[in-house]
């Protein structure tokens, strides 16, 4: 761990204190390095850990000190904060290095990385790869954008990472080598970061920078890259897609039947869409095909993505709290709007400046309501004549209630961001589940 000498005498400061601020803070204090610590929260989340574990450490919370972090030699910043903050912005402009931490957990990792970024499928992709390679035998570590800070992993005994990578990581890593990488999809997200929708995709075509095998979307040109050697999935006609075989459709490999459709334990074609994924991703590894086999069909996807809550007098209702972007909502409506008479579509929340309007066509057939409520209900509502104003969950899921006949689905996928009422997407996603069950 030779950069970890060369930064033992260096002067740093961790900006931000969350999940990622405090794996840098511990991992920084393991090595024998005290760092300075800020965040523009006057109470940061890790305030309580800090104050047990390391309350010797020189803190500044609440507003930025210009001064003082451009006196630094490094910065490591957090992915909540922008690099175009001003304060920061003046750090770079003398002289300061910004990384994130990413950037230094591969300036330190000698393992294999896989990553993963895309507007969509990331945390269902990631983790079914984690599943597929400890089935085979491997000892993975799984982290980033998914919940585990990197640094909190670099120490385990691990023979491959599976990184979840989000843009705003990305923004502040230069140097990571992933033997497979993957950009899945690109829609919309984050624009509210982000000067245009193109700087949002530059930021996560740097994923391919360093990779060994670049894994694109064919029929996403945004995902495509000029890195050789590279596959490509897609639905049908690509290196990994989807063939018939024996009259049944399979996952396929380079023109070779590997394992039928129905093994896998989630639906949807955005789900195809992601196991194909994963196996272009796990290309560089040797897994049988009853170790993929196993891991398919027990994977039963994550929480909050499409997620079958309750059966209510033959309405079934599902809570897709994850949908925090156009491009997910129009996944889900996609996915169920086969097997539904009709749709009710709950969405809703802080649209992060995003254009709604790609949902229209898909509000235009099976969706009977869409009931919106929060910061961006009131451009939902205006997408279609069948907008309903709400002012909360209780009463969204009421109205959904009265709304719905049998055979409907309701189907929470907002569309948006839950910050504007919620601490964060689980907690609307519980909160749906709760009202449906309390009968609201
Ligand atoms: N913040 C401040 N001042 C600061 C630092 C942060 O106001 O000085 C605010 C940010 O604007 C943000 C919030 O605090 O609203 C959290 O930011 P953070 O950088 O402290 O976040 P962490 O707790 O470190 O969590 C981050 C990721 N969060 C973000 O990128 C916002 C987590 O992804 C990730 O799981 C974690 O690191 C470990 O890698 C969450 C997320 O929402 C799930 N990601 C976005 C997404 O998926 O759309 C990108
Ligand atoms: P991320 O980590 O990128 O947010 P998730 O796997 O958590 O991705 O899924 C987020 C949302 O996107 C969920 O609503 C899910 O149903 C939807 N989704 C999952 N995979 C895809 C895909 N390949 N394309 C579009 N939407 C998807």
């Amino acid at each position: 761990m030779s950069y970890l000498n060369e930064i033992q005498n260096k002067r740093i400061t961790v900006l931000g204190l969350g999940v990622t601020g405090l794996g840098i803070v511990r991992f920084l204090l393991s090595h024998n390095i005290a760092p300075t610590i800020a965040d523009s929260r006057v109470t940061p989340p890790g305030i309580d850990w800090l104050n047990e574990h390391a309350p010797k450490l020189s803190t500044h919370f609440g507003d930025l000190d210009s001064a003082a972090l451009s006196a630094e030699d490094i910065i490591i910043i957090s992915p909540g904060l922008s690099l175009s903050t001003p304060a920061v912005v003046e750090a770079i402009a003398a002289g300061v290095e910004v990384i994130g931490d990413i950037e230094l957990f591969a300036r330190l990792n000698d393992k294999p990385v896989i990553a993963v970024t895309g507007s969509n499928g990331k945390s269902t992709v990631v983790t079914l790869a984690f599943e597929v390679l400890k089935t085979a035998g491997f000892k993975v570590g799984l982290g980033g954008n998914i919940g585990t800070a990197v640094l909190d992993l670099l120490a385990g005994d691990f023979d491959v990472f599976v990184l979840e990578l989000s843009s705003f990581q990305l923004d502040t890593t230069k140097s990571l080598k992933p033997v497979s990488a993957t950009v899945l999809n690109v829609s919309e997200d984050h624009l509210d970061r982000y000067v245009n929708y193109q700087a949002y995709i530059d930021s996560k075509q740097t994923i391919y920078t360093h990779a060994a095998l670049a894994v694109v979307n064919k029929n996403d040109l945004a995902t495509h890259c000029d890195i050789n050697p590279q596959v490509n999935f897609a639905l049908s006609n690509a290196d990994y897609c989807l063939s018939t075989y024996n009259g049944e459709p399979y996952f396929t490999a380079h023109g070779k039947a590997v394992l039928p459709v129905s093994s896998l334990g989630v639906v949807g074609s955005h789900n195809q869409l992601n196991a194909l994924s994963v196996m272009a991703l796990l290309q560089p590894f040797d897994i049988a095909v009853e170790q993929l086999s196993q891991a398919f069909s027990a994977f039963k996807g994550l929480a909050h993505r499409c997620q079958f809550v309750a059966e209510q007098a033959g309405v079934k209702y599902f809570n897709d709290s994850k949908a925090t972007n156009v491009g997910a909502t129009i996944a889900a409506i996609d996915s169920l709007a086969d097997q539904a008479k009709q749709l009710i579509v709950i969405a809703g929340g802080d649209a992060k400046g995003a254009d709604l309007d790609a949902l229209k066509p898909y509000l235009q057939d099976k969706v009977k309501a869409l009931i919106c409520f929060g910061k961006d209900a009131q451009a939902l509502v205006a997408l279609t004549d069948k907008g309903r104003l709400t002012e909360n969950m209780p009463q969204a899921v009421s109205l959904a209630k009265q709304l719905a006949e049998d055979g409907d689905y309701v189907l929470l996928a907002p569309a948006c961001a839950s910050i504007d009422m919620y601490n964060n997407y689980m907690q609307r996603g519980d909160h749906f589940s709760e009202c449906v069950k309390a009968g609201v």
